[in-house]
């Protein structure tokens, strides 16, 4: 089957991870999202929390058509064979009432666990239950408070700049909470903590999100995967059928983030 121009690439994944997508905030990159959606195939696909900011939508109404295209778009999946999986964050925490139940084929849950392919258990939650036991934790106040609002409202205008100028999206909120020494330890904890808890369950690793920094990392034999956002960095965490872990990123340009940070051109096996 030749590509016409009007089809896209399809990169078909055995498990794809997103969360922190903000439906219903202005921050919400929901277009760089509809286009990784329409441009993937999953065999499961776990939607990890902040799918929907009910607490902004609650301070000001705002769901223009590309949120609801989001929703019409995993509902899409859900109905044609994709097993979607929804657990709910702290954000859109009044669903984890409906722990257990399906809704248009869209199973909803607390946690889980995920097999790999290659045989390996992880859990997959959220992460926010884990802000209590972490102390002094000034980037979860800063996710909710007005400054936050602020320099995602900057991010914005600035990217919006340099498209027009013809510069890739670069995100400025992920680059000050790499700059700014209280967050680099709450993260730290916040990393901990999961894999403690992975480890605690003697299980192999962990997926979370919430704290809007993707990684994949090693910690005391633990793997710690975390699927990143769809304010800032644009990021999912994806599993080929080898069970082989990725982080991309997908703004104009389509990158697997290393495990140095560093960016790197995405170089999956197209299918067509
Ligand atoms: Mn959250």
């Amino acid at each position: 089957m030749s590509p016409t121009p009007s089809s896209k690439p399809t990169y078909r994944f055995r498990t794809v991870f997103i969360s922190d997508v903000h439906l219903g905030f202005r921050g919400c990159s929901a277009a760089y999202l509809l286009d990784f959606l329409r441009s993937v195939e999953t065999e499961t696909l776990y939607l990890v929390g902040d799918i929907i900011d009910v607490w902004s939508l609650r301070k000001s109404f705002f769901w223009p058509q590309a949120h609801n295209d989001v929703i019409r778009t995993i509902l899409g999946k859900a109905k044609h064979g994709t097993r979607v999986v929804y657990i709910p964050g702290n954000h859109d925490n009044m669903f984890r009432d409906y722990d257990g139940m399906v809704f248009g084929n869209v199973e909803i849950r607390r946690e889980a666990i995920h097999e790999t392919a290659d045989g390996r258990r992880l859990l997959v939650l959220h992460g926010d239950e884990f802000d209590s036991v972490i102390k002094a934790s000034p980037l979860l106040e800063a996710l909710g408070n007005r400054a936050y609002a602020f320099v995602l409202k900057l991010n914005r205008y600035v990217n919006l700049l340099r498209r027009a100028f013809g510069f890739p999206y670069w995100s400025i909120a992920a680059y000050l909470k790499h700059k700014v020494k209280n967050a680099v330890k709450y993260i730290a904890n916040f990393e901990r903590a999961l894999a403690q808890e992975a480890q605690r369950r003697g299980l192999d690793g962990a997926v979370c999100g919430h704290i809007h920094r993707a990684e994949i990392t090693q910690l005391d034999g633990v793997l710690y995967c975390n699927d990143g956002d769809w304010v800032e960095s644009c990021t999912t965490l994806t599993e080929d059928f080898e069970g082989r872990l990725s982080l991309l990123r997908w703004t104009e340009n389509k990158e697997v983030i290393t495990h140095s940070g560093a960016l790197a051109p995405c170089s999956l096996e197209q299918a067509a």
